[in-house]
């Protein structure tokens, strides 16, 4: 048996925190229907293409009399794409409803992800299974994926399985992408009568599962405060030693809410937000000397040393970059990636690319450094694209700042000094114990989609809301997942889609930013929000992110 370290003992006994009126007990809950709703945008298309489950009404759950159907239920659940904290204790949270409600009913845990409800490959919870993972990080309870539940051909395989073990619902935990397949799942099951609903919960570190209805997802607050702990530790370094700058990249595939939640915890010196460099069509140089005028003025005030957050996704949002990446896209497209690689050395290659480009194009390949421009051309997917996730951005930029320093030396104008390190925080904060408020949700979003299946709800998102306010004031229900949809084009098709959020420059928490980072790019204004608490004052430990604080006008 394996030895368990304290806090993991300790969080095996945690109880987490219901909204009150999921607290009363199985027989004393009941559904209050509101308005039928529509879809964000596209109404007419969106409504063409889910016949059976657009239109519905948003749902919210109160105390009263259960008038649910009593029927035995037998439950498939699947964790969907990259880890999240809490993803446990949503499993958990639903196993405990579906018990609490007749001990007949099971749960089945599909493993690695989407591929195993394909696949056939699940296991049977209990009790002793489930215990050894309340509470706790990661997704290895049953494991996670990345294949994608799209085709009619799936669903028909998805709709054999349920068939063959009886399956009433299927729970999707995931993000906008999965949640998306899940609105489509649950729209063919309706459309052929299987018998069996769907019902996704909102999970992703990246924040960018949100709107009008779903504050947040699961995992964003875990994450960004491990992330916000460490950065907090560097900054408190740098401020010591007084002789490093540290350019951090934090993850976030696309949408820039975990580096600006970081750096609303932490004041850093720099925090580029991709949405804003795209709204400002900013290119890679003028973003570099952004940095470099602060790392100059900071020299000037004897500080030679400073903390810059680089989103992972930010090189996809400058305008000529992307222009770069279409264009190696092309260049390598086909049998065109074999005469390349056929090239004996980098010095042929070089030419073969400056051939191959647009004037504009190589202009700025050429001011990237060499790992970088080779990373380009080494890092392919399965399609043969350039895997942006991939580059180094933190260091393309700390190079790009370095040139920049260095021509503003020769010329007399800087006269301080700049050491670069390089750190990449993403994997770190994906797997952590979840914190309290993770905890308490995600077991709230698990019990919640519960409720969702015993009232016959299919095509819903497990809804949690009011989750600025302590746990007791949540309010728990369903929506529609049709209502958050709109069209979008994906690999040259219309398609209906989950509208992904991203950072809102005229919202509340990004004008915050905005209005402080003059200051904190010159000062040494670091605040250091040290480790999760998971035993203590409330205000300390039960407090969640920045951002939706902001958001909520708090
Ligand atoms: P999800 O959108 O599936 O939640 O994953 C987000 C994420 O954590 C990104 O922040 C990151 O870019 C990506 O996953 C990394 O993916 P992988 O786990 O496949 O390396």
């Amino acid at each position: 048996m394996t030895k368990l370290s304290p806090l993991q003992k300790a969080r095996y006994q945690y109880t987490p925190k219901l909204p009150k009126m999921l607290r009363n007990g199985i027989a004393e809950i009941s559904v209050k229907e509101g308005e039928a709703t529509t879809s964000v945008a596209d109404q007419e298309k969106i409504q063409a293409l889910f016949p059976n489950t657009y239109g519905k009404k948003e749902i919210i759950f109160e105390k009263g009399t259960n008038t649910s159907e009593a029927k035995k239920h037998v439950v498939g659940v699947i964790l969907s794409g990259g880890q999240a904290p809490g993803g446990h204790n949503v499993v958990s949270g639903l196993y405990d409803a579906l018990k609490a409600t007749n001990p007949e009913n099971q749960l089945l845990g599909f493993k690695n992800g989407p591929s195993g409800l394909l696949d056939d490959d699940f296991i049977v919870f209990d009790d002793a299974y489930i215990d050894q993972f309340r509470n706790t990080g990661g997704f290895d309870i049953i494991g996670s994926g990345r294949t994608k539940l799209e085709s009619q051909e799936q669903f028909a395989v998805v709709a054999e399985v349920c068939k063959k073990h009886g399956i009433t619902a299927v729970v999707i935990i995931g993000g906008d992408d999965s949640n998306t397949n899940a609105a489509v799942l649950a729209e063919y099951f309706a459309q052929h009568n299987t018998g069996t609903q769907v019902i996704g919960c909102p999970k992703t570190i990246d924040g960018d599962l949100k709107n009008e209805d779903i504050e947040c997802s699961f995992g964003f607050d875990t994450a960004t405060k491990t992330y916000a702990e460490l950065i907090g530790n560097i900054q408190r370094d740098a401020n010591s030693a007084k002789k490093y700058w540290h350019f951090i990249k934090v993850m976030g595939r696309s949408a820039s809410h975990v580096a600006l939640e970081a750096a609303l915890q932490t004041q850093p010196n720099i925090c580029l937000i991709s949405e804003e460099v795209a709204a400002k069509k900013m290119s890679l140089s003028q973003i570099a000397n952004y940095i470099a005028d602060s790392v100059e003025k900071r020299s000037e005030k004897g500080m030679n040393f400073g903390v810059a957050i680089i989103p992972e996704g930010v090189v996809e949002f400058v305008p000529e970059f992307s222009v770069l990446i279409h264009e190696i896209n092309e260049l390598l497209a086909g049998a065109k990636a074999e005469v390349f690689n056929s090239l004996p050395n980098w010095k042929e290659k070089y030419l073969f690319i400056e051939k191959g480009l647009t004037k504009e194009s190589f202009e700025v390949f050429s001011i990237l450094p060499e790992g970088i421009q080779q990373q380009l051309f080494l890092e392919r997917d399965p399609h043969g694209n350039v895997q942006v996730s991939l580059i180094e951005s933190e260091k393309l930029f700390s190079s790009m700042v370095k040139a920049i320093l260095d021509e503003r030396k020769a010329k007399g104008t800087f006269k301080g000094k700049f050491n670069a390190l390089h750190h990449f925080f993403g994997y770190e904060g994906r797997c952590a114990f979840p914190s309290n408020f993770d905890a308490d949700y995600c077991y709230s979003l698990g019990y919640n989609a519960f409720m969702l299946i015993q009232y016959g709800y299919n095509g819903y998102l497990s809804k949690v809301s009011n989750l600025s306010r302590p746990a007791d004031e949540w309010v728990a229900g369903g929506m529609p997942i049709t209502k958050m949809m709109n069209i979008e084009r994906r690999h040259g098709e219309d398609k209906p889609v989950i509208r992904k959020a991203l950072v809102e420059l005229d919202g509340k928490p990004f004008k915050f930013f905005a209005a402080n980072r003059d200051v904190w790019a010159v000062e040494t204004a670091y605040t250091y929000p040290g480790a999760i608490q998971y035993y203590g004052p409330a205000e300390v430990c039960d407090l969640t992110t920045r951002t939706l604080a902001l958001e909520k006008g708090e």
